[in-house]
């Protein structure tokens, strides 16, 4: 090339570096939440070394090849004087031997150190089960989490005690995901029928990004969470309250007739009540009897798992840690889920939307009723306040307030479980020698005893307990009104 053009050229070949370089160093600030420099914790901080040190190696063999090229363009590039056609060589054997043997030992050097750490962060991630173990099931496009053996469940947020190694487990209810958060651990697949793990470990209090790392669908890049660290105290502190149900909304306050909607047009695929330890442990099969419903009819289903609610007021995001959980947020959210979170399964399948949606009046309701969704304070009931004298009436409320409703409908649609429409004429019939009202009683307090043919046994062991005999009761002669 003429020197004339070359000069020309210059200024922008340096400004395209220029541009070139910032843009690259920009992605390394450590500050960023999703930044991997800025390691939060000694599991990624391993991970950040290991990086580094492949980052050196790979700039010897940069700097090594580029001088090589550099220096043989200029040595052998064609003069003024040349003439004719380059001597012709073929083969160097002893050069060619060396370059099969460099990258090799690169390639090994770079690997023993990787490979080592793989191996050993996964019996770290094993050894890891005795302090804390968090089972996290991919969904297009949230995240279920289990605490196994704490019997607590949530969505899209995972909270940890900090200076100790975690357990995660991972797996998956429809397609490939991957777990990831940046500044506490490198990112592992979640993948349908397997179960695979990785530790994660905070050194200090804080908030953490988390995000799916793998294509998964139309809303992949909107399936975010937030990991939570805590001081050991107040990790167990959290873990007991949301073992505390939430305070039961006053009769005939909004957040009761919120309850009402969300009874009929929400819980058939949200759960909002796990407080309590069965219902927690009974979570899975509940999520796996409606992801099977979705899977069976994927077009024509009303149902499908869907993030656990429960205590949704204290959470920090909604719509898989898409925006800052709030009531502004959450009545947009309620109102027209497509338009904070396109392509979520919600808005697709639910109902009430494909009819149009909710009126304004009922979307404060349900908003306020979601608002009291928090731990009732350590030792205070969380049934209704005032309870109705009437048995019936008593055992309505009871119906929505103790979950019921979120499997049953009380006309002849299944959810879950049966519609109980009709119940005590087809009671009487279950089981020979057994009145409706021991059936109906029997059925709350041991749904085991009997098991309706065509439902799966998912229906809480425990209301015997978290009811009183009262309570059961007024269940009982309540849906023996149902026509
Ligand atoms: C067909 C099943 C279905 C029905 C019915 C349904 N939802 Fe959802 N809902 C979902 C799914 C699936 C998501 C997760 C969407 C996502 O993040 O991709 C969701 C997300 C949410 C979230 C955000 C949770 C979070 O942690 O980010 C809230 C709040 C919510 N739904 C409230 C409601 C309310 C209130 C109703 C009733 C008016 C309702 N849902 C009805 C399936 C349903
Ligand atoms: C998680 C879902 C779920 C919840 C919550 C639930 N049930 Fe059920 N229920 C089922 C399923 C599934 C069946 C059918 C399988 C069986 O017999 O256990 C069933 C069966 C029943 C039956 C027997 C119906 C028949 O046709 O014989 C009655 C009565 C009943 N439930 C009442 C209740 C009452 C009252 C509550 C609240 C205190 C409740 N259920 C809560 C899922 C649920
Ligand atoms: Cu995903």
């Amino acid at each position: 090339m003429p020197m004339r053009n070359l000069k020309r050229v210059r200024p922008l070949l340096l400004l395209a570096i220029f541009g070139a370089v910032m843009t690259a160093l920009a992605a390394c600030t450590p500050h960023h939440g999703q930044s991997t420099f800025g390691p939060a914790g000694p599991i990624a901080e391993r991970q950040k070394d290991l990086f580094v040190l492949i980052f050196w190696v790979a700039m010897a063999v940069l700097v090594v090849v580029e001088a090589v090229i550099i220096v043989l363009t200029l040595k052998f590039r064609r003069r003024a004087s040349t003439t004719g056609v380059p001597e012709q060589t073929h083969g160097n054997q002893r050069l060619e031997i060396a370059w099969t043997i460099a990258p090799a030992l690169i390639l090994a050097v770079i690997a023993i150190p990787t490979v080592s750490m793989i191996f050993s962060l996964d019996r770290e991630a094993t050894s890891a089960a005795g302090n804390l173990e968090v089972v996290v099931t991919g969904h297009q496009w949230w995240w279920e989490v289990q605490y196994t053996g704490e019997d607590v469940v949530s969505a899209n947020e995972v909270h940890i005690p900090v200076g100790v190694p975690v357990r995660v487990v991972l797996e998956s209810d429809d397609v490939i995901h991957s777990f990831w958060v940046p500044k506490l651990a490198g990112k592992v697949d979640l993948i349908p029928t397997r179960t695979n793990q990785l530790v994660m470990e905070a050194s200090e209090p804080g908030v953490f990004f988390g995000q799916c790392a793998e294509f998964c669908g139309e809303a992949h890049a909107l399936m975010r969470f937030r990991v939570v660290a805590h001081q050991p105290d107040d990790f167990r502190a959290w873990l007991d309250g949301m073992r505390r149900p939430a305070l039961a909304p006053e009769p005939g306050s909004l957040a009761a007739t919120g309850q009402g909607i969300f009874a009929g047009n929400c819980s058939m695929c949200h759960s909002a009540s796990t407080a309590d330890a069965r219902s927690a442990r009974a979570e899975r099969s509940v999520q796996h009897t409606r992801q099977a419903a979705f899977l069976a009819d994927p077009k024509g289903t009303r149902i499908i798992s869907a993030p656990n609610l429960t205590h949704l007021a204290t959470r920090l995001t909604l719509g898989a840690g898409l925006v800052d959980f709030n009531e502004a947020e959450l009545t947009a959210w309620i109102k027209d889920p497509g338009s904070v979170k396109p392509g979520n399964r919600m808005e697709a399948l639910a109902q009430v939307y494909r009819a149009g949606g909710l009126s304004d009046d009922q979307i404060k309701a349900v908003v306020a009723y979601l608002m009291t969704l928090k731990p009732a304070p350590p030792g205070e009931s969380s049934l209704p306040p005032a309870p109705s004298a009437d048995p019936v009436a008593r055992g309505k409320q009871i119906f929505a307030s103790a979950g019921c409703s979120g499997c049953h409908s009380t006309g002849s649609d299944a959810i879950l479980g049966p519609g109980l429409g009709g119940i005590a004429q087809r009671a009487a019939n279950r089981k020979s020698g057994m009145s409706a009202s021991d059936y109906l009683h029997e059925s709350i307090v041991n749904p085991t005893a009997y098991i309706v043919q065509g439902f799966s046994p998912v229906m809480p062991g425990n209301f015997g307990q978290t009811l009183t005999a009262a309570d059961i009761d007024a269940l009982v002669a309540y849906l023996e009104t149902l026509p």
